[in-house]
């Protein structure tokens, strides 16, 4: 589930890569409008199979494990949007929860042996009192996309004790790429950068630029997810760099590899402020890497360099590489 995603997107050329047979569930109008809806694996799409299902309805999910019959199962698929968890908090916990809670349903009913992936994430902790945050840090989530990745979080392992699920959840710190969608805030400064380059806009707002948040490549994050459903036993894991950045410094890096002064260009703007922040994540992966030798490979300041050269590109501007030598 997810495919279509960031995340969904480099898991299935991981899988393809170790020669598994990968089956995607995407929403039907996916399946109508692919050139709009599927370009994240429109260079795929004659390697996997594609299904149509919805979050929203067990039969539909129920109906694609029965013809399948998965031997592991990653749920990537989520409102997972934190700001507009504040928009329709209940749409977010209607399709979060509920959609967990009929796949790990569907899954206990045809494929019992299945291995399940959950994407927990870094939200459940939020104002978290322990830093840097473990897999036994308390979570006080701060959204409505918090309390919904909790309450999966807490069906995955219910699911483990009571049914003897091999069930497993990730706790992701944000992880980023050239495939983010454009409304996370890494993905909408390298966008925003290339648009001023192109001439196409003159500043670029932004909230709140203090939050601080622990950034790595979506490339290295799926393989965690795979090691994850290789261990004999499910367990829970965080995946994190261990650094913790600001806002306003993945700004800064940005524009100065550009070279462009961002406080001529950047506007913190109060109406981009959440009602309520997460001001400070950062994550402790060491059991991950104890159980199988997951870390992170790209560093903070490759991942700026990679999503800014890509989105230049896009936009047809040129990026003065003369520019980065010696800042990397
Ligand atoms: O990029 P963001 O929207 O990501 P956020 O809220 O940390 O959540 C992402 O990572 C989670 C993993 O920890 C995932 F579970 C979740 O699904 C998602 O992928 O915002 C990052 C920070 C926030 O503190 C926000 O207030 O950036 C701040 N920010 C400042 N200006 C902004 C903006 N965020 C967005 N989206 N847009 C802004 O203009």
């Amino acid at each position: 589930m997810g495919i279509t995603g960031q995340d969904g997107s480099y898991l299935a050329e991981l899988l393809l890569a170790k020669g598994y047979e990968v089956h995607g569930i995407v929403r039907r109008v996916a399946l109508e409008d692919p050139t709009r809806r599927l370009g994240r694996i429109a260079h795929l799409l004659d390697r996997v199979s594609l299904h149509a299902a919805s979050l929203e309805s067990f039969p539909s999910v129920y109906r694609v494990f029965r013809s399948v019959l998965p031997d592991e199962c990653y749920h990537l698929a989520a409102q997972s949007f934190v700001s507009y968890s504040f928009d329709d908090e209940f749409s977010t916990l209607n399709t979060n929860i509920n959609g967990t809670h009929f796949i790990l349903a569907a899954l206990k009913d045809v494929a019992p042996q299945c291995h399940f992936y959950f994407a927990g994430s870094s939200e459940m902790f939020g104002n978290a009192e322990q830093v840097p945050q473990t897999e036994a840090t308390r979570f006080h989530p701060r959204s409505a996309y918090g309390i919904s990745k909790v309450a999966g979080f807490e069906l995955t392992r219910n699911y483990r004790e009571a049914y003897g699920a091999h069930a497993s959840s990730g706790i992701l710190f944000n992880h980023e790429s050239q495939r983010r969608g454009f409304e996370f805030v890494t993905r909408k400064i390298t966008v925003g950068l290339s648009q001023i380059l192109a001439g196409k806009s003159k500043e670029l707002r932004l909230g709140n630029l203090d939050a601080k948040r622990d950034w790595g490549h979506a490339r290295d994050y799926v393989e965690a997810m795979w090691h994850m459903l290789q261990q004999e036993e499910p367990d829970d894991y965080v995946v994190a760099t261990g650094e913790t950045h600001s806002v306003r410094e993945f700004a800064e890096r940005a524009f100065h590899l550009a070279g462009l002064d961002p406080n001529r260009y950047i506007v913190s703007a109060p109406e981009l402020y959440r009602p309520a922040e997460v001001h400070l994540l950062v994550g402790d992966s060491s059991k991950a890497r104890a159980k199988f030798g997951w870390k992170a490979k790209t560093s903070f300041q490759d991942l700026v360099l990679e999503m800014v050269a890509a989105d230049c590109a896009s936009e047809g501007v040129e990026f003065p590489i003369g520019a980065v030598s010696g800042t990397r």
